[in-house]
């Protein structure tokens, strides 16, 4: 990963984009992710109103999020199996710190990390982050596998959005006034490797 100043830095409207800020960690990550997803596996979680979602997610740390028929939330268990979900590796822990330290927002300390798995045909729609009790702490993503168009609105649903391609490697960083925008991935598109996935790992403080 990058030490020290991280030249290539994009702020935009409070969306600070850091192009290949992971890119020399992208294998050790998807490594990571496969041993987290041998013990809590991917799943299409269910909306509260009894949708399957399109994108698989699991997670690691302290707390993980989960949808269900009762609702969002952030649990200690992984609600498949009842185990604690698998703790959170020192690589994430420490990109994530040091991507948010790069982006302006020293001393963020992560105790959740959502992962995302968009098979060709998954999306996002348009929604706000609003689970998390901590809400002066940014988000960090980072994005691995095959590139997705993040669509990125403003403050209300009705604003128009913007299109940034996320490759892999790259790490965005939202916090202070943007923090609970609307943001959306679009359809992911086929590849020519059909096994080929985007995976996005969103880091959060969850509790306070
Ligand atoms: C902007 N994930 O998991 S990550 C999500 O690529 C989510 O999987 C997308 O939106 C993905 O909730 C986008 C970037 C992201 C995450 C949280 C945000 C952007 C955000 C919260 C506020 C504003
Ligand atoms: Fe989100």
């Amino acid at each position: 990963m990058s030490g020290g100043l991280f030249p290539d830095i994009t702020a935009d409207d409070g969306l600070i984009h850091l192009p290949g800020f992971a890119a020399s960690d992208t294998d050790a990550l998807l490594a990571l992710v496969a041993d987290i997803t041998a013990r809590s596996p991917f799943r299409h979680m269910t909306t509260p109103w009894g949708k399957p979602m399109s994108v698989a997610m699991s997670n690691c740390g302290d707390v993980g999020w989960t949808a269900d028929r009762r609702g969002y939330r952030y649990a200690a268990h992984d609600p498949i199996g009842g185990a604690p979900w698998p703790a959170m590796p020192e690589l994430f822990r420490r990109l994530s710190e040091n991507a948010a330290t790069a982006a302006g927002f020293p001393g963020f300390r992560p105790d959740a990390c959502l992962i995302n798995r968009y098979q060709p045909g998954a999306q996002m729609t348009l929604h706000q982050d609003r689970d998390e009790r901590d809400l002066t702490a940014p988000i960090v993503s980072v994005s691995l596998g095959l590139p997705a168009i993040f669509l990125w609105g403003g403050a209300t649903r009705k604003d128009k959005t913007r299109r940034i391609t996320l490759a892999s490697g790259d790490v965005v960083v939202w916090g202070g006034a943007t923090r609970l925008n609307f943001h959306g991935v679009a359809k992911l598109k086929a590849s020519q490797r059909p096994e080929a996935v985007r995976i996005n790992l969103t880091f959060r403080k969850a509790r306070a």
